[in-house]
């Protein structure tokens, strides 16, 4: 047992069974066959009718499924409905839920689930901790590798229904014709499972691939260039979906680089795929060192391009202001641009959240973002809302998340890592599905339906997220960790002539009268983003949510929290409940050893292991920090320290960030 089944463990059925039930088939496509197939292999109930119904548009790329005790009907509009409904079915069936009166039917949030690989061609992953990148580009496209298909089926079974294969810092190389034959033999595999292939795109690449004398999107020459380039690709991959691009943002080209706006630049690549129906993911991923808070500059250069894009151009958007940190407010640009699609970027990879070495499951983090109320079009306007076209209907929604796979056998890295990759597809399925349930069936169809298992472990995974908070940023802080790689704290990281807005103190502004941003209408004011009644709720100190003060307040601190505790109290308080919330995570795992093949149980035993190292490493490199600064002592019923700041300080982890 090595965790490389991920969530698809289902029994293949006795032949006894077979003999008494049918599945029968009323189309004929491909993926249509591919559900029948599998329900003939695994599906132990009732005889099962699939057929499609044309006229069921409401369903886009759902199903019903109507059932009584002898004969089960499975109806989509799409064969991929059908595909989709089968591993409905065969979910229920891995849950014991009741299946005799199915009454059940399931229209997806977004149009487009797509996840977002950081692959680079060299077969490094950025922000990877699973090993080298899943796509062997050196064997394509003459050698597929068994994975491209399991792959495609785990996303399916998720309703995953899109992929963007390579890094969003993107090598040219991949427009190049070579690649192109490589992608078409990957995404001739995954069509099977409905799932289309995506690119990210240099901006560049006129340039750089064939010499043209620059990549300026009003130029006649580029803008053929592109034509030329879309053309070819849809030769090769009829479905393919579009581009995912990264424009001058973090030293990556873009239309900037010409005097054109972000707009001028997808609208030229919108109009290339037009005809095709493909779509432009452009990222709204932008800040520079100036002296605005990097938590304002995305909207503020993208408010002002509302309603210039094309209508097949959606803005990717990273669900806080900053960068994927444990804990951020949503991105204020969610609602500020009424006319023109907008969609979730979310990461499934833990590049700020311990790598693959932490156990932290982020449906909590994902539903925090999708359920937070922008109020941009009036209360109730939610982030999942204004991006799933139920207040503005844009024609394409979409939602999308940095993968955490890569070549290692149980992909993840840490086997609570599929959780991630699961928890995401099923939300980008339906946002309205709570955490507990997410993590309830990915143990049950993981592990075991046994339910002395399942609710410590859900429980320890409900709780996970919030304990890494605890024990690297609470209370609101955030970009504290070590350069670069982002793997342990460095609350102290200073180079000289970096970036600021790459160094912690940036970010927490320790200094003795307290600690945190000020982002208030007095401060960097970046509060004026969030619509009313928000902004002033964010704006006070005593309305302000406690889990984001010090995001957006420079608090004193002897500030008295809603505890009765000071600031400095309650910080040191938090730290030491993430020690002991993971101290406790060990405890559960090895109490419920009896329940775990001894493979996945000793290997998440040692991630445990690391994990509350790590966390006491937080705790102390952060406390006895800070320390300096508030002058107070730490509180005696909290465990006490066990490193020395100045030995803390001279910890230099020898980990590469590939680019
Ligand atoms: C940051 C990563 C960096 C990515 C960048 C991005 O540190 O590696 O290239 O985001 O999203 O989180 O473009």
């Amino acid at each position: 047992e090595n965790g490389s089944q991920l969530w698809l463990r289902y029994v293949p059925v006795e032949k006894s069974v077979v003999n008494k039930r049918t599945i029968d088939l009323r189309a004929t496509h491909a993926m249509a066959q591919l559900a029948q197939k599998e329900l003939e292999n695994y599906w132990a109930g009732q005889s099962v009718v699939l057929k499609l119904d044309k006229k069921l548009t409401r369903l886009k790329e759902g199903y019903v499924i109507k059932g009584n005790i002898s004969r089960i009907e499975l109806v989509a509009a799409e064969p991929v409905g059908l595909l989709y409904g089968a591993y409905h079915l065969l979910r229920l069936q891995e849950m014991g839920e009741d299946i005799n009166h199915l009454q059940v039917e399931e229209i997806p949030d977004y149009d487009i689930r797509i996840l977002n690989h950081w692959d680079n061609l060299d077969r490094t992953v950025e922000r990877g901790y699973a090993g080298y990148s899943l796509w062997k580009w050196e064997e394509l496209p003459h050698q597929l590798s068994p994975r491209y298909e399991q792959y495609a089926r785990a996303n399916a079974s998720i309703g995953i229904n899109a992929t963007v294969l390579n890094n969003v810092n993107a090598s040219p190389e991949i427009l190049t014709s070579h690649y192109i034959v490589k992608v078409k033999a990957l995404a001739d595999v995954f069509r099977k499972y409905g799932i289309r292939v995506y690119l990210s795109a240099n901006f560049s690449s006129p340039a750089l691939l064939d010499g043209l004398a620059d990549s300026d999107p009003s130029r006649k020459e580029v803008q053929d260039w592109w034509n030329t380039k879309v053309k070819e690709i849809y030769q090769h991959i009829p479905d393919f979906g579009g581009f995912l691009v990264k424009a001058n943002s973090e030293g990556q080209p873009g239309p900037q680089d010409y005097g054109r706006t972000h707009a001028d630049g997808a609208n030229m690549l919108a109009d290339a795929l037009k005809p095709y129906g493909g779509v432009v993911m452009w990222r709204a991923f932008v800040y520079n060192p100036s002296e605005e808070d990097r938590a304002k500059q995305a909207y503020q250069e993208f408010v002002p391009l509302d309603g210039e894009f094309r209508d097949n151009v959606i803005i990717q958007i990273k669900n806080g202001p900053i960068d994927f940190q444990p804990r951020e407010p949503f991105t204020p640009l969610f609602g500020a641009m009424q006319h023109t699609a907008q969609m979730i970027e979310f990461q499934i990879t833990q590049e700020y959240l311990g790598f693959s070495n932490h156990l932290a499951y982020l449906a909590p983090l994902f539903k925090e973002t999708l359920d937070a109320d922008t109020y941009s079009a009036g209360e109730g306007s939610t982030v999942a809302r204004v991006t799933d076209g139920s207040i503005w209907r844009h024609k394409k929604t979409a939602i999308s998340a940095v993968a955490n796979i890569g070549e290692d056998t149980n992909w993840t890295g840490h086997h609570f890592g599929q959780a991630n990759w699961y928890a995401f597809g099923r939300l980008a399925w339906n946002h309205a599905l709570s955490s507990e349930e997410i993590a309830r069936e990915w143990i049950h169809m993981t592990f075991t339906g046994d339910a002395d298992f399942v609710k410590p472990i859900q429980q320890m995974m409900i709780d996970s997220r919030e304990a890494v908070v605890d024990y690297m940023m609470p209370l609101g802080l955030h970009h504290i960790f070590a350069f670069d790689h982002h793997y342990g704290p460095e609350p102290w990281g200073d180079r000289k002539g970096g970036r600021p807005d790459w160094m912690p103190w940036y970010y927490h502004n320790a200094d003795t009268a307290g600690l945190g941003f000020d982002r208030t209408t007095t401060g960097s004011n970046a509060v004026s983003q969030y619509s009313e009644p928000l902004r002033s709720i964010f704006n006070t100190i005593e309305t302000c949510p406690e889990n984001l003060l010090l995001w957006f307040h420079h608090v004193p601190w002897t500030h008295s929290m809603k505890s009765g505790r000071t600031l400095w109290d309650e910080l040191c308080f938090h730290y030491d409940r993430g020690v002991q919330e993971v101290r406790g995570f060990q405890k559960i795992w090895d109490k419920l050893e009896p329940y775990v093949d001894e493979q996945r149980f000793s290997e998440v035993q040692s991630k445990l292991k690391v994990q509350a190292k790590d966390a006491v490493w937080w705790k102390d490199a952060c406390l006895l920090y800070f320390q300096t600064f508030s002058n107070m002592p730490i509180p005696y019923e909290i465990e006490r320290p066990i490193h020395e700041l100045k030995d803390l300080k001279k910890i230099k982890l020898n980990m590469k960030h590939h680019n």
